[in-house]
């Protein structure tokens, strides 16, 4: 049995912090016309992809902070980017800073069908970095100030015919992610990133961040039998240079295609949704092999630190 999908990852160069919504949904525009040229169905976009990735920023001014999020999606800026899904017939992954009605804000993905209508949504839940003022650091990570938790769980949702899962960013590092998704059955899991090369509180690891990448979504990808597909804002956004590496990983955690560039870049490739079936009905069945009568500490809040 063969589902074949074709999608396309539509990695991101850099955003100024000048420039103005209009201007980067015609980017994702002419993005997503050359991945539709090419035969794509889906095109993922990074994580924040309406601007800069202004958590680098300690600010003070409630209205400077809210300038960076949506209020509504599609409003009248984005819809452009509905309107050419529905005319390309082709759907899109979008990571975007939402503020809630009720004044929450998060730090969101949504999946949008080829008619151009949302079916999927997602606030990202592993928040990194820190909520003060860090001034002996380059550059902030502010994620922990400028959003809340997500609240809405690692939902699957049955589009593009298959079982899709969200993630973004931080949460590609963590194995329950993935685990999570997977055990709700998803056969292919969309993510994007915005990852600085370097790293304030550990700089002996800048040289290990491409490595660290794809280790963890190859990893997951594998452990879970599922396609993964990772898509980076990559290059010097104001001064911060953020890694690249957007692909496309199969179910047995090898790399299917990868861009090549740090800047604005499509890749396509056809996966085949079936091929989960190569590792969840063998060697990770998980009705089969897994024992989670003995995995409780991974549901308490607690842990056993050994330092
Ligand atoms: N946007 C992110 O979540 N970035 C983190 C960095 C700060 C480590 C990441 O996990 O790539």
């Amino acid at each position: 049995m063969t589902r074949l999908l074709p999608l396309a990852t539509a990695q991101l160069g850099p955003i100024a912090r000048d420039e103005a919504r209009p201007a980067v949904v015609r980017r994702l525009i002419a993005l997503l016309e050359e991945a539709a040229s090419r035969g794509a169905g889906l095109v993922i976009f990074p994580e924040l992809a309406l601007t800069t990735f202004f958590p680098r920023w300690w600010m003070e001014d409630p209205a400077e902070i809210d300038a960076f999020f949506e209020t509504e999606m599609p409003s009248a800026e984005t819809r452009p980017l509905f309107e050419a899904a529905a005319r390309l017939g082709c759907g899109f992954h979008l990571g975007y800073a939402e503020l809630a009605p009720d004044g929450r804000h998060f730090n969101t993905a949504i999946l949008v069908d080829r008619d151009g209508r949302i079916v999927g949504k997602y606030r990202k839940i592993h928040l990194p970095g820190h909520a003060d003022h860090q001034p002996w650091r380059p550059f902030q990570h502010l994620e922990k100030r400028y959003f809340q938790p997500g609240d809405l769980g690692f939902p699957v949702f049955e589009a593009f015919g298959g079982r899709i899962g969200m993630l973004i960013c931080n949460d590609r590092r963590w194995p329950e992610a993935y685990r999570m998704l997977a055990l709700a059955g998803a056969e292919l899991i969309v993510l994007g990133y915005n990852t600085p090369r370097h790293y304030p509180p550990v700089p002996e690891h800048d040289h290990l961040q491409d490595f660290h990448n794809h280790l963890c979504m190859q990893a997951g990808a594998y452990q879970n039998g599922c396609w993964v597909v990772g898509v980076a804002k990559a290059g010097v956004e104001e001064g911060c240079e953020l890694i690249a590496g957007s692909c496309v990983i199969a179910p047995t955690g090898e790399i299917r295609a990868r861009a090549t560039t740090a800047g604005d870049e499509v890749v396509f490739a056809e996966i085949d949704l079936d091929r989960v079936r190569e590792i969840r009905a063998h060697i990770f069945d998980f009705a089969q092999h897994r024992r989670p009568e003995t995995y409780g500490l991974l549901t308490e809040a607690g842990f056993h630190p050994t330092m």
